[in-house]
């Protein structure tokens, strides 16, 4: 016998758990204003997102999908992509999506239940992010389509869990990908658990990356804790996608620090230890600690910071509490391009207050 075809996935981490660089660096992680930057993005997310679950529990909010723990591939997610890019996010992304133009406010919103969140003010390309697992995927490789048909300089990425890499919509996102040599990149944050489906009973496929191998082109696996080490894989995976090189699939190692949702208690399924051991390979700390080392953070900047992303986000909610209600009818308008005639049957009784 002979080898038909062999592979292999390749780790990459520059930044080690405090914030130690473990080689040489990319020249970007010299750039004060750039990693500065990604840190206040995160930092800034981060206080979006307490307060967005504080929100939930006091009865403001609907369902939330908190982000704790998983900033700085979403972070370096927005950074890499260029403002013509397309962005098909899953519901976790919200660091990319801020760095695109969506407002906070948008988001807080769209997790109100009021859809005018999602159709962004100031980013008319971006989907919205999407709940139904996987079938961003697919939006992202016919967005990449058009892009190639028309003769676009544009790229689209897509975000999933790695549990959303188990649905078929993926890999047939995949496939066409890699059949008509797409200008799209699949970040998967394997942030280890999809509800309380654990990553070792998700799939006996080794690592996640790997799955771009089956559909002909290159996965590659990162710590996705390490703000550079996504940066620079995002950023070229894009970058390659833009030269006509075709798509990459990258799998970031992460940990969902948080539940699943609003709606889960993942202490129900999960050890404490697990929990306490992944927030030592928490992005946020490991960034601060490297920008400190450098030299191009300290106690006072941090300080500011917070103040400044406190502030900003009680300005937001501000806005949220008191923005105008939607008329219940409004739950028909999103819908359809044209409304079926039942259904306009069924808004008219809404509007009379007969249903
Ligand atoms: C098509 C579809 N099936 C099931 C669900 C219910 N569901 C919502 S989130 C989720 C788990 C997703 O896990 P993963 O893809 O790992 O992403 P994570 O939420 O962990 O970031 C499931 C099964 C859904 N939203 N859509």
């Amino acid at each position: 016998m002979t080898t038909a075809a062999e592979f292999q996935i390749e780790y990459l981490q520059y930044l080690q758990a405090d914030g130690k660089a473990k080689s040489d660096l990319p020249s970007f992680a010299s750039d004060e204003t750039l990693m500065v930057n990604l840190y206040k993005t995160m930092v800034q997310v981060r206080a979006y997102d307490t307060k967005a679950i504080a929100l939930q529990r006091t009865g403001k909010m609907g369902t939330y999908a908190s982000t704790l723990g998983q900033e700085a591939l979403s972070a370096a997610t927005g950074a890499a992509m260029q403002k013509d890019d397309v962005f098909a996010p899953y519901y976790r992304d919200y660091a990319a999506q801020i760095q695109r133009s969506v407002s906070m406010l948008e988001i807080y919103q769209y997790w109100g239940g009021d859809e005018r969140g999602n159709c962004y003010q100031n980013n008319p390309h971006d989907f919205p992010m999407s709940v139904p697992i996987g079938s961003q995927c697919l939006h992202a490789a016919g967005a990449a389509f058009a892009f190639k048909y028309r003769k676009q300089n544009r790229v689209a990425v897509t975000t999933i869990g790695e549990g959303g890499t188990s649905e078929g919509d993926f890999y047939e996102a995949l496939n066409v990908a890699g059949a008509w040599k797409l200008p799209v990149v699949f970040v998967v944050n394997n942030n280890q658990w999809a509800i309380s489906v654990p990553r070792g009973s998700q799939t006996a496929c080794e690592t996640i990356a790997q799955k771009a191998i089956a559909a002909g082109f290159e996965g590659i696996q990162i710590d996705g804790n390490d703000i550079i080490a996504c940066r620079k894989i995002i950023g070229d995976a894009i970058d390659k996608a833009r030269r006509g090189d075709g798509p990459t699939l990258v799998e970031a190692i992460t940990y969902r620090l948080c539940d699943h949702t609003t709606a889960d208690d993942a202490s129900r399924y999960r050890e404490d230890n697990e929990v306490t051991n992944a927030q030592e390979l928490e992005p946020i700390k490991r960034t601060r600690a490297y920008l400190t080392d450098v030299g191009f953070w300290n106690d006072e900047k941090e300080a500011a910071l917070q103040v400044e992303c406190k502030k900003n986000v009680d300005a937001v909610v501000e806005q949220y509490l008191n923005i105008e209600q939607q008329p219940l009818e409004n739950l028909f308008d999103y819908h359809y391009a044209e409304l079926p005639a039942n259904l306009v049957e069924q808004r008219q009784e809404v509007i009379e207050g007969s249903l």
